[in-house]
């Protein structure tokens, strides 16, 4: 089955309760897709495009779906509901209750005006490439068939702060409600 990497964020709380709680039952939510085959730490992260707002909390799960990349987002966007996004009600870069990117798709672009694979901004975000990295070093952009760590290398010989923006949390809550969390 194809891999997908997924992008979860959230810095308003949910009817699920905080944004930690949020991504916990979400990933929880993501395995009625296909097999969960790897979880980041949660993170938490310096906003990014929108200073005024609460710390974000973030990770990435890879997920192993047979869905179509399009099928993926109609299901992502509607989990996003599920949680209490309201994109009417929000703006770009602004805060939310569940933000749920598809960062790559095994080894497919895709270009439409409402869907972009691998996501347009991966190579500029440490959010996104701290957690990415921390479960595939070795998965490959196809945009610019580089891996995910050289482009973390890279965003982090051009930005100095960017990478301590990000910092690994260790709560029981991402670890114990799920599964498939690895023993430890
Ligand atoms: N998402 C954004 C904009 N800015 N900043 C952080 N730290 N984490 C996010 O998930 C995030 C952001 C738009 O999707
Ligand atoms: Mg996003
Ligand atoms: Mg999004």
């Amino acid at each position: 089955m194809p891999t997908a990497y997924i992008g979860l964020g959230a810095n308003l709380p949910s009817p699920a309760g905080s944004p930690e709680s949020t991504l916990s039952a979400a990933s929880h939510r993501l395995e009625s897709l296909g097999p969960i085959i790897a979880r980041s730490s949660l993170y938490s992260t310096e906003p990014v495009g929108f200073a005024d707002q609460p710390r974000f909390f973030n990770a990435v799960i890879a997920l192993e779906t047979n869905l179509t990349p399009r099928a993926l987002l109609e299901n992502l966007l509607a989990i996003e509901r599920e949680f209490g996004r309201n994109r009417s009600a929000g703006f770009r870069n602004g805060p939310r209750t569940l933000d749920l990117d598809i960062l790559l798709f095994a080894d497919q672009i895709v270009a439409d005006p409402d869907l972009e694979i691998p996501h347009p901004r991966l190579a500029n975000r440490a959010f996104v490439l701290v957690p990415l990295a921390e479960i595939a070093p070795n998965a490959i952009d196809p945009a610019s068939d580089r891996t995910v760590e050289q482009l973390l290398n890279a965003l982090r010989a051009a930005t100095s702060d960017q990478a301590n923006a990000v910092i690994p949390l260790q709560t029981q809550l991402w670890h114990t409600l799920h599964p498939t969390a690895p023993p430890h």
